[in-house]
């Protein structure tokens, strides 16, 4: 690469490979025993059993996951499956919950080991897990390497040194439990398998299952082989009772019978046969090789990023995870704690979203209930989006491909129920605010979500380039999309294109061009003809959604220099409500940029500073943004606008605002309830305010805080165009960096203040 910045701000190009995975795997293997920090969660006590949500530890293989627990004498991990829903095929209409309607994802079962640690006899569980009767467990440890996906408990009682692991295999498609002690025979306890839904459970002495159907008629089973060492196994009820094992390994697998498909009904084929098979094929294979084939595919993700933010110091990195949180949140610093929440957004969206499968809902694979908070479905006016900030960016398209799967399923349905909503003559499609993975729409019409989801179809064109992916898949979506608004946008009398009837989420009156439905289109026409013009197709169509564009109202600047959030300049400059709908234009759009749009950009930060309580009288803090604002993704959402607003110090107040308040022990973040859009959310910010290509140019380092700029680095992050980017900085200056593309080519650089044109590298 050509180094093109002049005199003391020359930059040390190293055209090396990309060294990235490799890294990390290393970083990795180095996490197993301890040692990198912000790549381990950990406790000194096992969760309480009444804050699940709270404190245990998640697991996930994208279409399965588990809570771990850590419990000493009672080990409760509780499991799901992407797809065990309640509610009728194509709902349209209000947000019934139960077993009928709009339904709920359900909680899938529990599987709990009661342990008689080493020779005693039975144990009583405290609500802590501890054991009572016995000999107090020593040298208790639970960890979660976000690594390698790999949770484990070791502690010692009556002498004898117990190490529990565990993992959601996507590669065996099974969850792996595995138990060893440090004497033989000295495993002895009773195992039992519980379902969500009231299914039968059966033993047998190789394993545990159930079997039902939802009122729904999904079908759902699972099944749990029981394979050990030494001692002696016999069916007990609906359990198993172990005794004087030397070591014992569970593998789980659970499926319904739910097909991404409107016209097979939503249902596929009957999930035993595969649970059977898979179980079986893992049940052939050695301990080590399963969890080598997992650790493999994970980091084999994971691994393409790794980050290094300022320097937390070795007393603080030695503290657990929830010590360590309960520090930061009283104001001290730990940079190394913010990089472990980046890596956790990553972690889960590998956990919660792989190919083939289903996106990431609001409680992701971590659900405990049949009645979750807003049915932890998809919810499209925020939600079901952030939760996918962070996977292109972050190098993870793959992840990104089952929120596109699931808009292309949604099409059908959608489309009929939008007909009968706005005409039957109405082309395309939009939603309604909450969704379900039968085709369901409840409660509220959002009418530009389609718009939304288009964003996210395109994004992953603009960042993969894949030709036949824009072609096959993408182009389509986002012509139909634009014929929708074609036919909806109102003509006012002087020619400019108003959304009608719109709704500023979740705030103020219905009315005509909404400015969140105004942004929300023109980036739908920009994004559609970014996508016409890459293959050079479609040129009449071009020129209309080209003179649509040219016509939307425009945003405006009201009259204390806010970026209006409605025609009307009503705007309160006391009004702090969570959604900043109307700056959608400065992030996830990209309407709105201090290069381009200076003047809408600075009213944008007048904006985003009201709605933070940011009056000036005061330093701007966490403390500034109070009620309403503190939400679990009220933070990741700012904090990427104030990176595209170029703001680091403010980027990086809102991600200790994350932190401080809305983030629970086991680092899942909170509405409250827990909800997982703000670790999605945070993780796409981050990626922000380290590299942006959203206005024509790679920006590095744009928008860091103090705490950050002090000294780091990156790799493996991705901007659009298909480059791999790394850097590294010091004192706030980049000092050295490097672009990769497929093929090398010219790309324009935003670096150190300086924008220049400059040769990337190959691969
Ligand atoms: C939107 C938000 C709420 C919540 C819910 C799940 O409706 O306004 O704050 O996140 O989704």
């Amino acid at each position: 690469m050509t180094d093109t910045l002049p005199g003391r701000e020359r930059l040390q190009h190293k055209p090396t490979r990309n060294l990235a995975p490799i890294l990390f795997l290393a970083i990795a293997l180095s996490a197993l025993s301890g040692s990198a920090a912000e790549l381990t969660l950990w406790y000194r006590q096992p969760a309480s059993n009444d804050k699940h949500l709270e404190e245990s530890l998640p697991l996930g293989n994208g279409r399965m996951g588990c809570m771990v627990s850590g419990g000493i004498a009672r080990e409760r991990i509780q499991f799901n499956e992407q797809s065990l829903w309640s509610g009728d095929n194509n709902w349209d209409g209000d947000y019934e919950c139960g077993d009928h309607g709009f339904g709920a994802y359900r909680n899938f079962g529990d599987l709990v080991i009661a342990w008689n640690a080493g020779a005693a006899e039975a144990v009583v569980d405290s609500p802590s897990g501890h054991a009572q009767g016995i000999s107090t467990p020593a040298d208790y440890r639970r960890e979660l390497n976000i690594a390698t996906g790999i949770h484990r408990t070791t502690f010692t009682q009556n002498g004898v040194r117990f190490t529990r692991q565990a993992f959601s295999s996507h590669p065996d498609q099974v969850m792996v439990f595995r138990y060893t002690a440090g004497k033989p025979g000295a495993l002895t306890g009773r195992i039992t398998l519980r379902s969500g839904q009231e299914a039968e459970t059966r033993a047998t002495g190789h394993g545990l299952s159930f079997a039902g159907e939802m009122p729904n008629k999904l079908k759902y089973a699972c099944a749990v082989r029981f394979l050990h060492t030494g001692g002696a196994v016999a069916a007990e009820g609906d359990g198993i009772a172990f005794v004087h094992c030397d070591d014992l390994t569970l593998l789980v697998d659970a499926r319904t019978n739910y097909k991404p498909d409107y016209d097979a009904g939503w249902r596929g084929a009957d999930p035993l046969r595969l649970i059977e098979n898979e179980l079986a094929a893992a049940q052939a294979k050695p301990y080590d090789a399963l969890q080598s084939a997992h650790v493999a595919d994970l980091t084999s993700l994971l691994g393409r990023v790794t980050l290094e933010i300022g320097a937390t110091a070795p007393d603080v990195l030695a503290m657990p995870t929830d010590t360590r949180l309960k520090r930061y949140g009283e104001g001290h610093a730990d940079t190394a704690l913010e990089a472990t929440m980046f890596h956790y957004g990553r972690y889960l969206l590998a956990g919660s979203s792989r190919p083939g499968g289903l996106p990431a809902n609001l409680q992701g694979l971590w659900n405990d209930s049949n009645g979750p908070p807003w049915a932890s479905d998809y919810h499209n006016n925020i939600n079901v989006q952030m939760n996918y900030w962070g996977a292109e960016s972050t190098n993870l398209p793959e992840c990104h491909v089952p929120l596109i799967d699931f808009v292309v399923a949604a099409q059908k349905p959608c489309r009929i129920a939008t007909r009968k909503a706005f005409g039957e003559k109405t082309r395309g499609w939009t939603a309604r605010t909450s969704q379900n993975i039968f085709g369901g729409n409840g409660w509220q019409w959002n009418i530009p979500a389609s718009a939304w989801y288009a964003q996210h179809v395109f994004e992953h064109w603009a960042f993969t380039q894949d030709k036949d992916y824009l072609a096959m898949t993408a182009y389509p979506i986002l012509k139909e999309i634009c014929e929708y608004w074609e036919d909806r946008l109102k003509r006012l009398p002087d020619g400019t294109l108003v959304a009608p009837n719109g709704w500023s989420p979740e705030h103020g009156p219905r009315e005509d061009g909404v400015m969140h439905d105004q942004q929300l289109i023109w980036d739908l026409f920009e994004n559609y003809l970014d996508a016409a013009r890459a293959p050079g197709i479609d040129a009449g169509y071009q020129a209309k959604v080209a003179d649509m564009q040219s016509r939307l109202a425009p945003n405006k600047i009201g009259r204390w220099g806010q970026l209006q959030e409605w025609q009307t300049d009503r705007d309160d400059p006391n009004d702090t409500h969570r959604h900043t709908s109307h700056l959608f234009a400065v992030y996830p759009g990209r309407q709105i940029s201090l290069s381009r749009t200076p003047a809408l950009a600075r009213a944008a930060i007048v904006s985003l500073k009201a709605r933070s309580n940011d009056r000036g009288d005061r330093p701007f803090g966490v403390d500034t943004t109070i009620g309403d604002s503190r939400r679990s993704w009220t933070w990741p959402w700012r904090c990427a606008m104030w990176a595209r607003l170029r703001e680091g110090e403010r980027a990086g107040i809102m991600v200790r605002g994350l932190l401080t308040y809305n983030t629970l022990d086991n680092l899942f973040c909170n509405h409250p309830p827990f909800q997982m859009d703000g670790n999605f959310g945070i993780t796409g910010a981050i990626a922000e305010m380290l590299l942006q290509s959203h206005a024509g140019e790679i920006a590095i380092i744009p928008a860091i805080p103090t705490p950050w700029a002090a000294g780091g680095s990156f790799r493996g992050l991705k901007a659009r165009g298909n480059f791999t980017v790394e850097a590294r900085w010091k004192d706030g200056k980049v000092t050295d960096f490097a672009i990769r593309a497929p093929v090398p080519r010219q790309v324009k650089v935003r670096v150190n203040g300086e924008v220049k044109t400059i040769a990337t590298a190959g691969e």
